[in-house]
């Protein structure tokens, strides 16, 4: 197993365009990219249509071949808690 983390990027459906598969949003019209200088490469003859986190680099983003067994991260909603205040009667 690499040390990489699998995140939501890839490239499968099209080649060197971008998405994350959760929403479809291109990832390279967005604002925030992290992609490590050089990266994203597809230095891999079998090709390399996934996205990881380089955690020997920051954890910026790589492309890798999607069939490494790594490590992956999840994403979860946030969660609003409400509080209530109670008065309390000290005497
Ligand atoms: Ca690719
Ligand atoms: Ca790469």
């Amino acid at each position: 197993m690499s040390d990489g983390v699998w995140i939501d990027g890839s490239d499968s459906l099209v080649e060197n365009s971008w998405t994350w598969i959760d929403t479809g949003a291109d990832i390279n019209a967005q604002e925030f990219t992290k992609w490590f200088p050089g990266e994203p490469n597809s230095i891999h003859k079998e090709g390399e249509d996934c996205m990881d986190l380089l955690h020997h680099e920051n954890y910026n983003w790589n492309d890798n071949v999607c069939e490494y067994k790594q490590n992956f991260l999840c994403e979860k909603k946030q969660v609003k808690f409400v509080c209530q205040q109670q008065a309390v009667t000290l005497f």
